[in-house]
């Protein structure tokens, strides 16, 4: 069977640049009339008090859908674009790029997240399944995405989009969403149908499968019964599908890294900007931080941000950010932002008054020249992993520590699993941790994004080490990108150097 392919058709939205007219279910199924003027461009006449209000042709702007497109958000979005910074056509290429990696007749199913409850009818902002977002751009739930291969070449594949249909009396109450139409000509969808009828619109597309990828599973919402029980009575036993997509988003795009670098670029500022200011409270600081993502062009905070004042900064999740802060102590700030569902990690440790203590100096500083080494590595052509990155780091931290006067010969293994607990880094992208599962063993190369954060947590009652450095805690983390021959660094803006700190107040 000839199927058509995406790939004709992603490119659709250009021709219908902002103002053009056309055409959309909902409007059509209400026109009174015939007129081909849009209800845009007729003008109010108040003398006589009529309005022409039935086109048959609209154009997108006039329209809601369930998140902006390019039509309705020209603040937001290029032409061409799903998403920030990812046009239509990258995304054909993912999914290009998903099918071509699968076997012949081999089918991959995606379902949406689905809206979380905080609690009673109070709920989160809604956020999109990670690896659904990778492959359709489409930020709705209630959705079910299918990519199904028909050839051996790339571009082989049909897209199935499976969503709410428009119901305006629905949307008056839950805010607008995109509908099925929308589903094909904004998302490229090769085929879409009602999320409500996927048990008859699923059957006829997994017959013909030989394979069938997915991570659904029966306590999936909405239709995670469904498809499996279907995959059951079909004899097709599901293979994990992640592993495939997160082998495809560990490398990112062009694209991704500028969107990356973007938010690191706002979020160091924003870091640089809240050690220029003298704080009293854990809680002032992480609004700030909050606000100055946000105020700046970010979408907001990427997680819950640690402000862990003095010793609290030995707590590695530590996230009350609630007490005051003592002037002469430190603070350990990890707060990062999201730009077009991209993310940037970063952490700064900083003395509250603005000025090192010797003590904070000689750790700070410690920790600050490994860390730089570190990401001196992450480049292709030093053929290094995470992981072995994660041991030069502990060599590192273990002889510079040993010249701070700490002693950690004898059983120094258990001594530095105390001080540094936690690996020295992870990937990052849509997720804080991204791509989880995917090794950290694999030599890194051009266009893997990492965190490069070291990190000495000296506990406050430990008399193994040197009675000045007890209660301080360090960590100094910049999210990297892997290029061939140098790591290109996102969060270069957040200041780091002693004397850059102290510049700040100074
Ligand atoms: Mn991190």
């Amino acid at each position: 069977m000839k199927l058509p392919r995406a790939a004709l058709r992603q490119c659709s939205r250009q021709l219908r640049p902002h103002q053009t007219n056309w055409p959309l279910q909902p409007r059509l199924q209400s026109a009174k009339s015939t007129s081909s003027i849009p209800a845009s461009s007729t003008p109010c006449r108040p003398s006589s008090r009529t309005y022409a209000t039935t086109p048959t042709v609209v154009s997108a702007a006039d329209l809601e859908f369930g998140q902006p497109v390019y039509e309705t958000h020209p603040h937001m979005l290029q032409p061409g674009e799903l998403t920030p910074g990812i046009t239509a056509q990258e995304y054909h290429e993912r999914r290009s790029k998903l099918a071509f990696a699968l076997p012949e007749n081999g089918i991959a199913i995606l379902a949406s997240s689905e809206l979380k409850y905080r609690s009673g009818a109070v709920f989160f902002p809604f956020r999109q399944d990670s690896n659904f977002l990778y492959l359709t751009g489409f930020s709705e739930p209630d959705s079910l995405a299918i990519i199904q291969k028909t050839g051996p070449k790339p571009g082989d594949y049909v897209f199935h989009l499976f969503c709410r249909p428009k119901d305006p009396r629905a949307e008056q109450w839950s805010g607008p969403w995109s509908g099925l139409q929308a589903a094909e000509d904004v998302f490229n969808a090769d085929f879409t149908g009602d999320i409500a009828r996927v048990e008859s619109l699923l059957p006829p597309i997994l017959r013909g499968a030989s394979k069938i990828y997915t991570d659904i599973t029966s306590s999936t919402p909405v239709t995670g019964q469904l498809v499996t029980t279907l995959l059951s009575h079909l004899h097709l036993p599901p293979s994990p599908l992640a592993g495939l997509v997160h082998s495809l988003r560990a490398i990112k795009s062009p694209a991704e890294i500028s969107n990356m670098r973007h938010a690191g670029r706002i979020s160091g500022r924003a870091l640089t900007s809240a050690m220029r200011r003298s704080w009293s409270s854990e809680k002032d600081l992480e609004s700030y931080l909050n606000y100055a993502f946000t105020a700046n062009g970010l979408s907001g905070p990427a997680y819950v941000p640690v402000v862990a004042g003095g010793s609290r900064g030995n707590m590695i999740h530590y996230v009350h950010n609630n007490r005051l802060l003592d002037q002469n102590q430190m603070v350990l700030v990890d707060a990062g932002g999201e730009y077009g569902t991209y993310i940037t990690d970063i952490t700064r440790t900083w003395p509250v008054n603005g000025k090192f203590s010797a003590a904070q100096r000689d750790l700070y500083q410690a920790v600050l020249t490994v860390q730089r080494q570190m990401v001196s590595l992450c480049r292709e052509n030093a053929s290094l992993s995470l992981d072995q990155i994660h041991r030069a780091t502990e060599a590192g931290l273990r002889e510079q520590l040993t010249l701070l006067g700490f002693d950690l010969s004898g059983g120094g293994g258990g001594k530095m699993d105390v001080l540094f607990p936690h690996h020295v880094g992870h990937y990052v992208g849509l997720d804080v941790h991204d791509t989880p599962g995917y090794s950290r063993g694999l030599t890194l190369r051009q266009g893997h994004a990492v965190t490069i954060e070291p990190g000495v947590y000296v506990p406050a009652d430990d008399e193994r080490f040197p009675e000045h450095f007890r209660g301080l805690a360090v960590r100094i983390e910049d999210s990297v990108v892997v290029d061939v021959d140098s790591p290109l660094i996102l969060t270069t803006e957040a200041v780091k150097e002693v004397v850059d700190i102290e510049a700040l107040r100074g």
